[in-house]
């Protein structure tokens, strides 16, 4: 199979990354905190594939178990022995203290695969790409460059593909590029139903249902185009639903008519607030860094102390729409 990949620059750090991981007989993969398919598919996939080209090796995908992404995969249990003779690999997470499982310490070397800007330098080998949809196009990427060296199954191919089509919201966001339909469409040649797959990220629970009806109702949009809305805890509360479950309203509220950027304040402990912020055009990860976090140029999250931090978000916003509107 040939395929051209988008970044030829970094198949030296591919190759390099897969032989250092053949040297490996215990290989432990952790992944973010608050998972969402993009980082259970690379954790998962990439077990897959080490396991169905090396099946001796003993690999382990760890982390808190999600209910909801339970048709992915399921954890492993590590024992905290096992970590000082093994390689940790950590996928899709950009800052040391979002890896999920703390026990990533106790072993000699780390690897980090990613996509997100370069934020926190860890591991003995890193491998940025931040033109990469999302962690499981990159690994997809890795086997496309190596076809021949790495084996691809069915399973790894499905959990790939979630990735995927998680993380550019089906092919939607700005980060789907040519090679991403190119990697979708390689995957999709394996014997996994995509349409079964595609079902099950599509189930909304009938209290997510409710929490989008709020939202939709609730959502405020300025005349600038910055649109906001604030879940409180007494709200998630009464919705019986909890702060993982509010991820599915973003790109909703990115819909109505007039939103330039927009933010989602989920309270946290009293009073303070996780904010997940969207853009159309105007880059906002400045602004999120500022306010504790970090991410993407048009997708990003933060922190806001109180309500006076959101109202600066918001004011921070409107400013930079303006400024790039002129
Ligand atoms: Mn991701």
């Amino acid at each position: 199979m040939l395929v051209q990949t988008m970044n030829s620059a970094d198949n030296q750090i591919k190759k390099e990354l897969w032989d250092y991981i053949s040297q490996w007989d215990t290989i432990i993969i952790h992944r973010h905190v608050r998972p969402d398919p993009d980082a259970i598919g690379s954790q998962c996939g990439l077990k897959e594939l080490i396991k169905a080209t090396f099946p001796d090796k003993d690999v382990f995908a760890t982390g808190t178990t999600v209910d909801d992404l339970e048709y992915l995969g399921k954890m492993d249990d590590v024992p905290q022995d096992l970590y000082e003779q093994a390689l940790v690999i950590v996928t899709d997470t950009a800052n040391i203290e979002r890896i999920d499982g703390q026990n990533f310490r106790l072993a000699k070397q780390w690897i980090k695969i990613d996509h997100h800007p370069l934020d926190d330098s860890y591991g003995e080998i890193e491998w940025i790409n931040n033109h990469a949809s999302s962690c499981c196009e990159m690994i997809a990427d890795m086997w496309l460059t190596y076809p021949e060296d790495i084996k691809m199954t069915a399973e790894a191919a499905r959990l790939l593909y979630a990735g995927i089509v998680g993380d550019t919201n089906r092919f939607l966001y700005d980060s789907t590029s040519p090679y991403t339909m190119l990697v979708a469409s390689e995957l999709m040649k394996f014997s996994f139903s995509h349409t079964e797959l595609n079902n099950q990220m599509n189930v909304i629970k009938p209290n997510s249902g409710k929490l989008m009806g709020f939202a939709l109702e609730k959502f405020e949009v300025s005349d600038r185009g910055v649109g906001h809305i604030i879940l409180t805890k007494e709200l998630l509360k009464s919705l019986g639903l909890g702060d993982s479950e509010t991820h599915s309203i973003v790109p909703l509220l990115g819909q109505i008519e007039g939103v330039k950027v927009w933010a989602v304040f989920v309270e946290q402990t009293e009073g303070a607030y996780r904010c997940r912020l969207r853009s159309k055009g105007s880059v906002i990860n400045e602004i999120a860094s500022q306010h504790g976090g970090g991410g993407h140029p048009l997708a990003s999250g933060a922190h806001a102390r109180d309500n006076k931090e959101i109202r600066q978000i918001l004011d921070e916003l409107t400013e930079l729409v303006i400024e790039d509107s002129k």
